[in-house]
This record gives C-alpha cells, structure tokens and sequence, in this order.
C-alpha cells in the first residue's frame, strides 16, 4: 500500500510539537496496524506503540521474548497504516547504548516519530509485575545511553523520552529527581515518571519539584479515577491511554469465541462484531480499487455480459408456448447454455441473464437472473435497465437468441472503445433470406484496410435496399465503464412511455445521434440469430 504520510509536517516535527506544546496531548495505546488506525479515526494525535500490548498480541510476555527486531516489524506496520506520529515503547532499548543507537537509526527508517526508554534492566519485565523487586539501571549508564540516542538520530526533531523507574522500583522520590535531572543534562526531549499506585500523589509530587525542567509525561492506568483536570492544571505534557485497546479487544475476543463454541452457529454474534465491509475499509480497499482502475491494463474491460432473454420468441410458434426462445433446445442444450458457453470460453464468468416470459422456465448454473416483470409491455432497453440496477460497469450485452463463436465476444472485450459492436461483412446472406434484419452503415467497409483503421457506425436501418450497407449488426454491443455510464444515465432519463418503447437499435442511434463514436469489428460469419425453425436447425449444426 503507498504510503499516506503527508510530506509536511513531518511525524517527529508533529510529536516534538505534541510533546512540547502548552496543552496537554494524550496518545493512545496501539499494538499492530488495524489498532493504530482504529486510534487515529478516533481523533488521537498520537499514538503509543505499547512494549506489553505488541507482547500481547504476539502472545508472548512483556520480558523481551518477542525480539526487537519483531517489534521493530510490528511499529512499522503501524506507521504505514497510519499518518499520526507513534512514540514506541523501546524498554531498555534492548541492550547497551550500541543497541540504542541502532534502534534509533532503525525507527527513523521506519517512519516511527520517537522512542521512550526505561532505566531498567534488560530483559525487562513490566512495570506492574513485582514493580519493586526489578533492579534499575545504574543511572550513569543509562544516561550515556540517552546520549547515545540523540546523537545517533539523524532527524533533529525525532524524539528521546527517558523513562524513570525509580518510584516503580521503591527507590523514593529524591533517587526520582536525581536521576531524572542526569536524563534531562544527557539530552532526553521529556521525562516519563511511571507510578504504580493507586491515587496521583507520587506523580503529582515529582511534578511539583521538578517544575518545567522538561516535559513530564505520565501512564495513568493505575491511578485511572484521577480527573484528567488534575493532570491539565498540574501541566503535564502528555497522558498515555497505555494498554486500553488491547484490554478490550481481549473483552470482546473472549466473549464471541465462547458464545460461537457454545452455540455452534453465528446468528448470536453476527449483529454484534463489525461488518465484512468495516474490515474491508480500515484495510483501504477503496484505494485499491481506484489503483487498479489506474495501473492495470485494459481498464475497463468488461468481465461481465448481459443477456436479454425476456422474449417469448412468437415466430417459433409452439417451439415457446412453454418456454421462452432462450430455452429452446438446439443441439441437445438450450439455446441459453450455448451462449453462456460462447461468453465463458472468451473469459466472462459474470453473467447476468434477463428473463420475462415464463421466467420460471429459465434455468442455468452460475449466472444471475433480473426479470422484467413487464416484458409483454416493453422492449430491450427496459430489460437492460433492470439489469444495471443489479449491476453497473463495463459489460458485453447481447440478446438471448444469438449465437456466435468465443471469438467474436473476445474481439469486442479486446477493443478499448466505450461502445463497440460486432458485425457480419456478409450481410447480404441474411438479406436473401428476406428476414427483418439490422443493417449498419459504417465509415468503413470490410477490406483489408479496415484492420488497421478503426471503422465506426454512422446509422443502423432495417431497409436492405438503403444505400452504403456494410454489414448486419450481430446484436452485440460491448461497453466500456464510462460506455455503460452514458448508456445507463440516456437510459435513466427517459420517461415510462419512452423507456417502454426503446430498442437496442433505437439506442445505438440515439448515441451516435449524440456525437458519441460507436466502434465496428467486423467478422463474417460465424454467428446466428435464431428467428425461425430452419434457424432452429442450421443451429444444430451450428458449433
Ligand atoms: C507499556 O505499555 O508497555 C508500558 C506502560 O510500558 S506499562 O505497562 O504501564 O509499564
Ligand atoms: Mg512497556
């Protein structure tokens, strides 16, 4: 996925700015990239890249088990699904200051705007687990290690915050102050002052005594029922919401995994766990789709057809007093599967079939079904505008009763126009057999010269005596994205009566008429439009 960080200002100028500005900031805990989004959509300015929730989410313990480079792997995916600046919990820093250096090259590569370092021991175990049993660091060593940090990093504003333990540890205030002064003289941007108890009072007495030396940044979750009034007038800098995501993913994973092993079905708890379409837009399918449209070739290219088969077929007589034309065995199969065949076999699985006269009669695997209810009373634009109700987007449309060849799909889905039709150069084989046909007149007619030109429809005629004739249009029509936009919203204008009354051909016309350019392949041959039992025979031997 592209990265969405914007170019100015920069994540670490961002988290500087949070950390050293007058109103307090809070950030809020994430532990892997779907939480870091779901804490930036909620508002957070930043976020906290919690060392126990990624430990947690990796099912492991808060004691470096997960190594640094895991995490450093997790911390980017956060940054890269995410535009506001993280501040990782970095421990200790997973060493000596030469893996605090390395860690802080690392993070800025990865886009992680600071890092907060705590003067234990490694490997660590969490502040809340036997807090006063954990030894600290010697302060001189990890104020070398701060040093280390600010020196190694490249961006000025990427940010150190050196963490104290020394309350957590039961060392007294006074070895607080002490060793957060030593931090602040070696470089650090903010001074962490953790507490494990219960009320304020610790925090609020490290503040009181250390003034504005530096930014003071704290992690309420043990003295949560503190107003965060109290943290604003006492002029802390910032409030880590530390672990609060996790805790209630954890809350809600418990309660659906219990409730689906109970029940063995889903109806309980489909309701309550957000929608396919909620993971799908956090994931940012959206972008993707739009990229596609961008940079894979033949956009626009239709994978879906529509077939208009709500006709009864009246001149096959009896053939269709129970089904319509489109059921008519030809060859041992309906007419329906030998096109469904045809459109599959030039790669277009998506199929939408129209049905309307004795709808019930229609059967097929693997496609769709729209009825035109109304199918007595209309024509084929009626038809086709059901089906892109149910559908919208580039699509071949062609009419229940014509056959063709794979090949003849395939030429029209190959062209890039947005409106391309299919036609028989042997249009005088049709006319000899004196049936109502659609004749096009084209800028062009079928000669060699008309592979390399590209031949467009000037006007499409059932009279075969009109002068220019160049083909029989097959009843093809391939449309392109922005073809079957045009076609749909010339088809939402019209009023009933107008709707009722369109035919493909009148279509075709009113677009041309439009100054729309309507593409011509040319073939000969090779299709059939089923119009009579002699058609119904030819058909059988039709492959
Ligand atoms: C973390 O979120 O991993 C922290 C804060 O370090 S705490 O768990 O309170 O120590
Ligand atoms: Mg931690």
């Amino acid at each position: 996925m592209p990265s969405n960080r914007p170019a100015t200002p920069k994540k670490t100028t961002r988290l500087r700015e949070l950390v050293r500005r007058k109103d307090i900031a809070f950030l809020m805990e994430a532990h892997n990239g779907l939480s870091a989004k779901i804490a930036e959509e909620a508002g957070f300015d930043g976020i906290w890249g919690s060392g126990l929730s990624i430990s947690a989410a990796l099912g492991v313990r808060d004691n470096n088990e997960a190594s640094w480079t895991q995490v450093l792997e997790v911390v980017e995916f956060m940054a890269d699904a995410t535009t506001v600046p993280i501040l990782l919990d970095g421990d200790t820093g997973y060493g000596n200051f030469n893996s605090m250096r390395r860690l802080v090259r690392k993070l800025e590569q990865r886009g992680v705007a600071g890092v907060c370092i705590e003067d234990k021991l490694f490997p660590k175990t969490n502040s809340f687990i036997r807090g006063t049993a954990q030894p600290l660091a010697d302060a001189d060593e990890f104020a070398g290690k701060i040093r280390a940090a600010k020196e190694a990093q490249d961006d000025p504003d990427f940010v150190v915050v050196a963490r104290v333990e020394a309350l957590i540890a039961g060392h007294g205030m006074d070895e607080a102050l002490r060793r957060a002064e030593l931090y602040r003289v070696a470089g650090a941007d903010a001074i962490l002052i953790h507490s494990a108890q219960r009320n304020p009072s610790e925090i609020l007495g490290f503040k009181k005594e250390w003034g504005d030396r530096l930014p003071v940044v704290i992690v309420p979750t043990k003295y949560y029922t503190t107003p965060t009034e109290v943290f604003r007038e006492c002029g802390f800098s910032v409030v880590i919401w530390a672990n609060h995501l996790m805790r209630s993913a954890i809350t809600t994973m418990q309660a659906t995994a219990k409730q689906i092993f109970v029940d063995q079905h889903l109806r309980n708890v489909e309701e309550k766990v957000a929608p396919l379409q909620e993971v799908f837009r956090l994931q940012g399918e959206k972008e993707l789709e739009q990229a596609e449209k961008l940079y894979l070739p033949k956009q626009g290219a239709p994978a879906r057809a529509v077939v208009l088969a709500a006709s009864r077929g009246e001149e096959l007589g009896e053939l269709t007093a129970e089904r319509p034309k489109a059921m008519v065995p030809i060859a041992g199969k309906p007419l329906l599967e030998h096109i469904l065949a045809s459109y599959r076999a030039a790669g277009i699985k998506d199929i939408t079939v129209v049905r309307g006269y004795k709808k019930a009669a229609v059967e097929a695997a693997g496609v769709t079904f729209v009825d035109n209810d109304d199918y007595a009373k209309t024509q084929e634009i009626a038809s086709l505008k059901k089906a892109f109700a149910a559908a919208e987007g580039a699509c071949v449309v062609s009419y229940g009763d014509v056959l063709f060849k794979k090949y003849i799909a395939q030429k029209l889905t190959d062209h890039e126009g947005d409106f391309v039709i299919a036609v028989d150069a042997q249009w005088q084989d049709s006319n000899n057999r004196g049936r109502l046909a659609d004749y096009v007149v084209c800028s062009r007619e079928n000669t060699k010269r008309a592979l390399l030109d590209d031949v467009t429809l000037r006007d499409i005629v059932n009279d075969p005596d009109r002068k220019g004739i160049n083909g029989e249009w097959m009843g093809l029509l391939k449309l392109s994205d922005r073809g079957a936009k045009v076609v749909k919203e010339t088809v939402d204008a019209l009023d009933a009566p107008g709707l009722a009354s369109l035919k493909m051909t009148d279509l075709l016309r009113r677009l041309v008429t439009a100054g729309h350019t309507i593409h011509v392949v040319y073939s000969t041959g090779d299709w059939l439009d089923v119009d009579s039992l002699d058609d119904v025979l030819t058909g059988s031997t039709f492959s």
